[in-house]
């Protein structure tokens, strides 16, 4: 066990033991292992805790829940190159702007809690394949047990606000409500050591074509502005969308390097895709464990070097790079 755990893994733990469901269970275990760092020496200690919440998934699906309709357990299977959710108060657009980007079929209406269920689409962006997840309201009913699980699965958070309403108390109420599950926002230290769980954001301001709408996107921009990417968008129109497809690919942190074997062409189409600041070792091993230990170096060709240069296993890549690896 590493001795550096705060104080609330060892409370998540203690609900562990004494969790009687295995929804309970899966609570408490996604909350430790969201406290886990993330390192070789965890990395062992994070695969036991993936096996234990996968058993209780399991176990959870198999129990009849007749009745229980709020216990109901989601997990969003992640796919692509990266997830994220859209967050945010009742009919702000989140179904629609996921059904305008992704094609998904999610129910769009002018009632609130339209959605119940996690609904994930994929969404493209120039060549590669982003998550997108609709998510039912922050506040609707019979959400409460399971909507952070999915929260804290998820590589971004898109907080979607209404900008025909007041857009500032949207923000502070998705932000407050993430606070109570102990979910963080890095960009805003608020109570931050009251924080198990840290997750990118991004503000969307949707409903951009309404009247009203231009002068609240002003006032959620400025205040936010340097804590946060804000974008505005309107899912009936489909404006705003390019922007958002950058803005969600840009906020991921990610970066597509095409990884090619001497004498072969790189596939441009089909990227791997890394966490930024990944090395040459990072792409060689994603390419097969065997590449990344008998690297000798690689050739890169892309923007921060001449083509074809010469670079150790530690050199950063780019977005965008080419590399050669020798073995
Ligand atoms: N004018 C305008 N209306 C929109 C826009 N996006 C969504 N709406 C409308 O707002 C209402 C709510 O849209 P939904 O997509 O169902 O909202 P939601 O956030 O998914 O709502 P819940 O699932 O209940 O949380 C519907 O009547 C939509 O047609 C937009 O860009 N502009
Ligand atoms: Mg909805």
């Amino acid at each position: 066990m590493p001795a550096n755990l705060p104080p609330q893994y060892y409370e998540a733990e203690k609900r562990y033991r004494l969790a009687k469901t295995p929804q309970e269970k899966i609570e408490a275990l996604e909350e430790m292992f969201s406290i886990m760092p993330k390192h070789k020496g965890t990395d062992r200690l994070r695969a036991e805790l993936r096996t234990k919440i996968a058993k209780f998934y399991e176990e959870a699906e198999k129990r009849p829940m007749v009745g229980r309709k709020g216990s109901l357990l989601y997990y969003v299977k992640k796919e692509g190159a990266g997830q994220a959710v859209l967050l945010g108060l009742p009919s702000t657009g989140k179904s629609r702007l996921v059904t305008t980007i992704t094609g998904a079929s999610s129910q769009v209406a002018d009632y609130p809690f339209t959605t119940q269920l996690p609904i994930p689409g994929m969404m493209e962006f120039e060549n590669i394949q982003i998550q997108l997840v609709d998510l039912p309201a922050i506040t609707a009913p019979n959400v409460s047990s399971w909507l952070p699980n999915v929260v804290r699965n998820a590589d971004l958070l898109l907080v979607v606000v209404d900008l025909t309403q007041e857009p500032i108390t949207q923000v502070e109420a998705t932000i407050e409500w993430l606070a109570k599950f102990r979910i963080g926002l890095p960009q805003d230290s608020r109570r931050a050591e009251e924080m198990t769980t840290w997750k990118k954001a991004l503000i969307i301001g949707n409903k951009i074509d309404a009247e009203g709408a231009a002068e609240n996107y002003r006032i959620l921009e400025s205040y936010y502005h340097g804590r946060f990417p804000v974008i505005s968008t309107s899912a009936q129109r489909a404006d705003g969308l390019e922007q958002l497809r950058a803005g969600i690919f840009r906020a991921l942190d990610v970066i597509r390097i095409y990884t090619k074997v001497p004498g072969q062409k790189p596939d441009l189409t089909d990227p791997v895709v890394l966490k930024r600041g990944s090395t040459a070792l990072d792409a060689a091993e994603s390419v097969h464990k065997d590449f990344g230990r008998n690297l000798r170096y690689a050739q890169v060709w892309g923007s921060g070097k001449f083509d074809g240069q010469r670079v150790k296993r530690d050199y950063v890549l780019q977005d965008g790079d080419v590399i050669e690896l020798h073995i």
